[in-house]
């Protein structure tokens, strides 16, 4: 069996991030969010995996280059633009070759289960096999509608309540998929529809095999989403301290300080990480925060925060529940505010106010 891994698309809900860079780059708990769907995929017996890229294809290329860092074969499958989920299947058509095979859409994390959910698949054989949660928010996602166990309607991000069971980004197909895909049309909002494709098969009699989530699941569209999936990976890191920090400063709870990261007169409380290249000094880092590669934080305080890699920030207070771009260069004006929440893109410069 062969996967797919969606790594293009628009990523509109989380810009000004996606003008410079694929989210499936952003960095939770300091690992890009790719990196988690490939771990997973290589927890199951997959090894050939295609992944479907956009314009942003050398980005993902020079952070996952052929896959065998994770032990898998990966190619890149170029998708013309990105129509949605079920122009991304008819991308990956050749790739599969007429097998079963997986869909792994790369801006969701499962916490486990994959191995579990293929095995199941193996055992019953059945034309498509989907994975269900039950959220409280339906109108955001593609829901399934069950009839006495039976996958009866799909919709798409329906305005009016058909069923709180969301369809989770984790499918497995066999070649009659490639006939709904090919047979719709563009929707109302101009994609094709992954649902629709499902539908195609349930309405023609395939079997459609429906599996509900039993563990984590998140779907990392929105700022909040990225910022929950980044606290869920850092409660569960250990304390490990590689990096130097120096006597005056104070580590509490489950700190993570890589190897080549500095701490000076500070104080980290965990869980939190901060990766290679950073300096941290005369700062108070609070729960939940996350700072990438080679960034430099002084006199600063911040909290349930991603800060992503080569940004500066100097001497401002409270920044809480927020998503800081490379290289971005954050400092205090005379008149700062004393908190702030912020969603700053790559390459911005800000002095508050
Ligand atoms: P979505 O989150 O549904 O769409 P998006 O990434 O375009 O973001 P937004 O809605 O904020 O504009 O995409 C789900 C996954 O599929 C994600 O990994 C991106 C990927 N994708 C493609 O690879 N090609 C596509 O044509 C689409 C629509 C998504």
């Amino acid at each position: 069996m062969r996967a797919l891994l969606t790594a293009g698309g628009h990523g509109t809900r989380l810009r000004p991030i996606t003008h410079t860079r694929n989210k499936h780059l952003i960095p939770i708990a300091n690992k890009p969010m790719l990196v988690y769907g490939l771990e997973a995929i290589a927890g199951t017996d997959i090894e050939d995996v295609g992944i479907v890229v956009g314009d942003t294809e050398e980005e993902i290329r020079a952070t996952v280059g052929d896959g065998s860092a994770w032990g898998l074969r990966v190619e890149y499958l170029r998708q013309e633009a990105p129509l949605g989920l079920a122009h991304v299947l008819m991308t990956g058509r050749d790739f599969v070759g007429g097998e079963p095979f997986l869909m792994y859409l790369g801006d969701n994390m499962l916490r486990d289960g994959l191995p579990e959910f293929v095995h199941a698949f193996e055992e019953h054989r059945p034309d498509a096999q989907i994975l269900l949660a039950k959220v409280p928010d339906p109108s955001r996602y593609g829901v399934v509608v069950m009839e006495g166990g039976r996958v009866v309607h799909l919709a798409e991000k329906p305005v009016a309540f058909v069923s709180d069971l969301a369809l989770a980004g984790f499918y497995l197909f066999t070649e009659p998929v490639f006939d709904g895909a090919a047979s719709l049309r563009p929707s109302g909002r101009g994609e094709f529809e992954i649902t629709e494709a499902i539908q195609y098969l349930v309405d023609h009699g395939y079997s459609v095999r429906a599996e509900r989530i039993m563990g984590w699941w998140k779907d990392t569209g929105r700022v909040e989403d990225l910022l929950e999936a980044n606290r869920f990976v850092l409660d569960e890191q250990e304390h490990d301290v590689q990096g130097d920090v120096d006597a005056a400063s104070h580590l509490v709870g489950e700190v993570r300080v890589d190897r080549g990261a500095v701490v000076r007169e500070s104080v980290i409380r965990g869980p939190a990480a901060i990766a290679a290249g950073c300096r941290i000094e005369r700062s108070v880092i609070d729960p939940y925060t996350s700072v990438y590669l080679n960034t430099t934080i002084t006199g600063s305080e911040l909290g349930n925060s991603i800060v992503m890699d080569d940004s500066r920030i100097e001497d401002v207070m409270r920044i809480r529940d927020s998503l800081i771009g490379r290289n971005v260069h954050l400092r205090r004006g005379d008149a700062a505010p004393s908190a702030v929440q912020l969603m700053v893109g790559d390459n911005c410069a800000i002095t508050l106010p």
